[in-house]
């Protein structure tokens, strides 16, 4: 398996967390990376390749340009304005009616984040557009004729929208990769499959409205979980796009059986859509010792799904979002990729 990695991802620690009202050490921290390099060495997976530079371009074909500029500035500008250096994080929210902009370094992060789980420190951005540029190289390859691509990409991204980060994500890497599939050389088919506990709301905006990417999300019901706002299964596209967004939410305390039905279907309706290209959105949190998700996979799971995935004999990259149960985190990654590998239709 081709794995693409930086260590420029160490640019972005947050300083802490709010959960429920309390300041805890945050879940989404460096040493996740550090786990799974050292399982994917421990099971010999192959090539390991720094990321090239795609400039920001693809970036923007995702992102706003005024998001993109605040994001870029916002830690230098909220220090300046006298922000705690510590983090970049607003204490007013852009919510419901009250959604005029604000240029003041202070005040902006209001508009452009939804909550307060995603700080911005000092290398946040350099590590965002390096995880962007992992993703773009996982695309290349494929592009390039590889089968299979996988991209470690931290900070996470499918929280990300075109204008909006909250949820540990900044830059939507997988939307990034998928719409950057779309367009070389041909217009082309992608779809998206995002297995995370968490539905990826980012990536369900970005696509909402299109017919050439389809999203599917299987996810913890928002109604219990984050993002809680968004990834009803209602939500089904809107307008050209309507039909190209399937959200499977799901009950707490899933188990492998019932997860692995439920990804036979979501399966199925990749398979229906008849893409050039799959994007995996590849969370971890479902795992059952996950400090912040329900569910109780166990590590057995991670090569059957990868094995399923492998079989629809589609041109995949994998796009690591989140996993947060630190012990595990490195074998289940590295299972999901071994079945990749082992699933492969000859
Ligand atoms: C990122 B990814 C709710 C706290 C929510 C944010 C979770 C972000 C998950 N009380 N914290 O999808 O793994
Ligand atoms: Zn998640």
């Amino acid at each position: 398996m081709l794995t693409v990695y930086t260590s420029v991802h160490t640019l972005h620690t947050a300083p802490h967390e709010f959960l429920d009202g309390r300041l805890i050490p945050p879940y989404e921290s460096p040493a996740r990376v550090d786990m799974i390099l050292a399982a994917i060495e421990r099971v010999g997976l192959g090539t390991m390749l720094p990321p090239r530079t795609f400039g920001i371009a693809p970036v923007r074909a995702v992102h706003a340009p005024d998001y993109l500029d605040y994001f870029e500035h916002a830690y230098a500008r909220w220090v300046a304005a006298g922000g705690d250096p510590s983090a970049v994080l607003p204490s007013t929210l852009a919510v419901r009616w009250m959604q005029r902009q604000s240029t003041h370094p202070l005040v902006a992060p209001g508009y452009y984040s939804y909550d307060l789980s995603a700080p911005i420190v000092a290398g946040t951005y350099q590590a965002a557009r390096a995880a962007a540029d992992t993703a773009l190289t996982g695309a290349a390859l494929l592009l390039e004729g590889h089968q299979q691509a996988y991209a470690l990409c931290r900070p996470p991204g499918h929280h990300a929208g075109t204008d909006l980060y909250g949820g540990y994500c900044y830059l939507n890497n997988a939307a990034i990769a998928a719409q950057f599939l779309c367009q070389a050389p041909a217009p082309r088919r992608v779809a998206i499959l995002d297995i995370d506990f968490h539905h990826g709301n980012g990536t369900q905006q970005i696509f909402y409205a299109r017919p050439d990417v389809l999203v599917v999300s299987i996810h913890a019901d928002p109604a219990r979980e984050y993002p809680f706002f968004a990834g009803y299964a209602d939500e089904q596209g809107a307008g050209a796009g309507t039909g190209f967004n399937l959200n499977i939410p799901l009950e707490a305390g899933v188990d492998d059986v019932r997860y692995l039905n439920v990804l036979e279907q979501a399966l199925t309706a990749v398979k229906a859509f008849a893409p050039h290209y799959l994007v995996v959105s590849a969370g971890f949190d479902t795992f059952g010792g996950d400090p912040i998700g329900d569910f109780a996979l166990t590590s057995a799971i991670y090569p059957q799904i990868g094995r399923r995935i492998a079989a629809l004999g589609l041109p995949t990259l994998v796009v690591q979002e989140g996993g947060y149960a630190i012990d595990a985190l490195g074998e289940n990654v590295a299972g999901l990729l071994v079945g990749l590998i082992n699933g492969i239709v000859v």
